[in-house]
């Protein structure tokens, strides 16, 4: 770890080899398209030109309904930087895999909350994000970056990220007036007509970099005492 204080900073892990290792969640309620994006993002980049490379595709556990059982986990590595690796994961979202859910987000170092954009899905993506803000026990942008999806743009009479904004404002529970505020995005998670599901992706990496930098200063003041358990990648 990083940071002793593990309530605080980052707490990114280092392996015995050196490697930077960072844990990014897909969270959100049961269909929201988490699986469907993050399957979408490694396709994207499997036949892109993009900033990182596939590791380990992506493994998912799921039902026959589709719906995820347990989580999905992929990982990339950064091309620029060879010693940092991201480890992609989802939840799975239906209500009653919560203690899973809470286990999984055992040393989460980045999230992107997948809204999904339908109207009649509004308090499940809302109680979902509930969950969220008590299981991180208030570590939710001051140290963990966010980023938000409005999702299934492509269907009729969706949210769109203006309401989305208004609405989390108008029930406090974000403010989008700081600068590390969640950027709202529309997106489309299926992959024949993706919209901004890379460009979430890299923003979300931007935001991580500078949350390191901003734990820099403790970093070389305490160099990481890296715990016996780190695993390989
Ligand atoms: N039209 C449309 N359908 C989508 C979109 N994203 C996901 N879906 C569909 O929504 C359904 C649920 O998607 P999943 O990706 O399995 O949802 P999930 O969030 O992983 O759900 P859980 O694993 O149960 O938490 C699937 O039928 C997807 O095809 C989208 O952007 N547009
Ligand atoms: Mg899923």
């Amino acid at each position: 770890m990083i940071n002793e204080d593990p309530k605080k900073g980052m707490n990114i892990r280092i392996n015995k080899k050196g490697d930077i290792l960072i844990k990014i969640i897909y969270w959100g309620c049961a269909g929201s398209g988490k699986t469907t994006a993050v399957d979408t993002l490694f396709k994207l980049v499997n036949d892109g030109d993009f900033n990182i490379k596939i590791i380990q595709s992506l493994k998912k556990i799921d039902m026959k309904s589709g719906s995820t059982l347990y989580f999905d986990r992929g990982v990339f590595q950064s091309k620029i930087q060879e010693k940092i690796f991201y480890n992609v994961y989802t939840v799975a979202g239906q209500v009653r895999f919560s203690p899973l859910r809470e286990r999984l987000f055992d040393g989460t170092n980045a999230i992107i909350f997948v809204f999904d954009g339908q109207r009649n899905r509004l308090s499940e993506n809302i109680d979902s994000l509930k969950e969220l803000k008590k299981i991180s026990g208030n570590r939710l942008i001051s140290d963990i970056p966010l980023l938000i999806m409005v999702n299934k743009q492509d269907l009729p009479n969706v949210m769109d990220k203006s309401e989305i904004k208004d609405f989390l404002e108008s029930e406090k529970l974000f403010d989008f007036n700081d600068k590390w505020s969640p950027i709202v995005y529309e997106t489309i998670a299926l992959h024949k007509n993706s919209q901004n599901i890379y460009t979430i992706f890299s923003e979300l990496l931007r935001r991580i970099a500078q949350y390191i930098q901003k734990d820099r200063k403790d970093l070389d003041k305490n160099p990481p005492n890296l715990p016996k358990d780190v695993p390989e990648l």
